[in-house]
């Protein structure tokens, strides 16, 4: 039994998804953040990239959100996605981000522009230059550049690949005695800058780890999995966290590559990344929060128009085909799509992006729904994610909508 899919008007009655962008939880989208205090107090700017794929970019972002400094926001273009807005070239000549605007001042370099922070609004719990603090940023880093070696660069000489992952488990072990020689699930006491320091690579060794070499850091190791637990307890993380298809596929042209191994566990999780199930990979573990589909559906309403029109498939054709995934997601009922229209839902599912687009139980409802609608008529996948840049997410395609 297949139904005919439901219009953008019977769609939307189905979705009451609302955020407060401004004062409500962390959320991808914002432009400014207020945390219920007057737009007066703003002495913030971050600029930080369109996609939320830069590293040093989550550490500052993350940092505001937890110590609720009403912020402004602004976008800027990654070089390997797109032209670097020129304005932001007129500021920052390398194009480098992250950066902030501290009552006019200009800041690059992520730890500096947290020192600063600290000076004017305090530490976030720990300072930065804490002798605590200090040897556990010097760990992050170690930890970066084995994870570097071992994800980066293609094995030379023979028994190099196993090295390198011993190398880097290695350093695993010392994060593990780190995070046990206190008593909760963080870095110190409590919760603070130091964790802050170790998210955002640390979430993509996650991701990089499982899909090009075969291995589950946050399964594996005990004491980060507790730490990942605790993190995802912060609806502050939860706003930033991102998926594992999103950072495998950014991934690539900003390290300058990723090797994979393929040994026989890598190219089992490579396939579950990029074709599903999606639901139960170690990349989320925390409930599913229940308006996860309305908020699918709200965003991909809110967006539809440029979804439609950036798909290298007939707009007539996706139209109806996104409208049968949307309908088997918010009822359940089997749609088939048309024919033909297999490789245009594909390419949708293969470039939704985590949190830009949507929180991560939502963008793994419409990948799912995408995937089985796709299945119903063909094999035909859409045209493949390039590794060397990501064009095929240049926001340039994608007009701007205030939020
Ligand atoms: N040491 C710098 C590193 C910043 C950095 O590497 N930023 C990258 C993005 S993660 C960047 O802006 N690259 C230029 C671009 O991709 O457009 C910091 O800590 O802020």
């Amino acid at each position: 039994m297949t139904v005919a899919p439901l219009s953008w008007t019977e769609l939307e009655a189905l979705t009451d998804f609302q955020i407060d962008p401004v004062n409500g939880p962390t959320n991808a989208q914002a432009r400014l953040r207020l945390f219920g205090q007057p737009e007066s107090d703003v002495r913030v700017t971050l600029y930080r990239d369109n996609h939320a794929w830069c590293p040093y970019c989550q550490k500052v972002w993350l940092w505001l959100e937890e110590k609720q400094i009403p912020y402004r926001i602004e976008k800027v273009t990654m070089f390997c996605y797109g032209e670097k807005e020129s304005w932001y070239k007129r500021k920052v000549p390398s194009g480098m981000l992250p950066a902030i605007e501290l009552d006019g001042r200009l800041i690059t370099e992520s730890d500096d522009i947290l020192i600063a922070l600290e000076q004017v609004f305090g530490p976030l719990t720990q300072g930065m230059e804490d002798p605590l603090v200090i040897p556990l940023r010097r760990l992050e880093r170690l930890l970066f550049r084995a994870w570097c070696s071992w994800l980066c660069y293609p094995p030379m000489l023979p028994g190099q690949e196993h090295r390198n992952r011993d190398q880097f488990i290695n350093v695993v072990n010392q994060v593990e005695s780190a995070l046990a020689s206190t008593p909760g699930p963080y870095f110190l006491e409590e919760f603070g800058t130091v964790d802050v320091i170790f998210t955002p690579y640390v979430e993509r060794m996650n991701a990089s780890l499982y899909y090009y070499k075969g291995y589950s850091l946050r399964e594996d190791n005990p004491r980060l999995a507790a730490w990942f637990e605790a993190m995802e307890s912060r609806p502050t993380y939860r706003g930033t966290q991102s998926d594992f298809h999103t950072h495998v596929h950014d991934l690539p042209p900003q390290m300058g590559g990723c090797w994979e191994n393929d040994e026989p566990q890598m190219r089992l999780n490579k396939h579950r990344v990029d074709n599903g199930p999606w639901f139960g990979l170690p990349d989320v573990t925390y409930p599913e929060p229940e308006n996860a589909r309305q908020e699918t559906l709200y965003r991909v309403m809110r967006h539809r128009a440029n979804i439609i029109r950036v798909n290298p498939g007939d707009d007539q054709l996706v139209d109806q085909a996104l409208r049968c995934a949307l309908t088997l997601m918010m009822t359940g009922e089997v749609c088939t799509p048309p024919t033909g229209s297999d490789p245009a839902l594909r390419y949708l599912r293969d470039r939704i992006s985590v949190p830009r687009d949507m929180s991560i139980y939502a963008a793994k409802h419409l990948r799912e729904a995408l995937e089985k609608t796709a299945a119903l008529v063909g094999e035909g996948q859409g045209a493949p994610i390039p590794i060397r840049h990501r064009r095929d997410q240049d926001p340039a395609n994608f007009a701007s909508i205030p939020s």
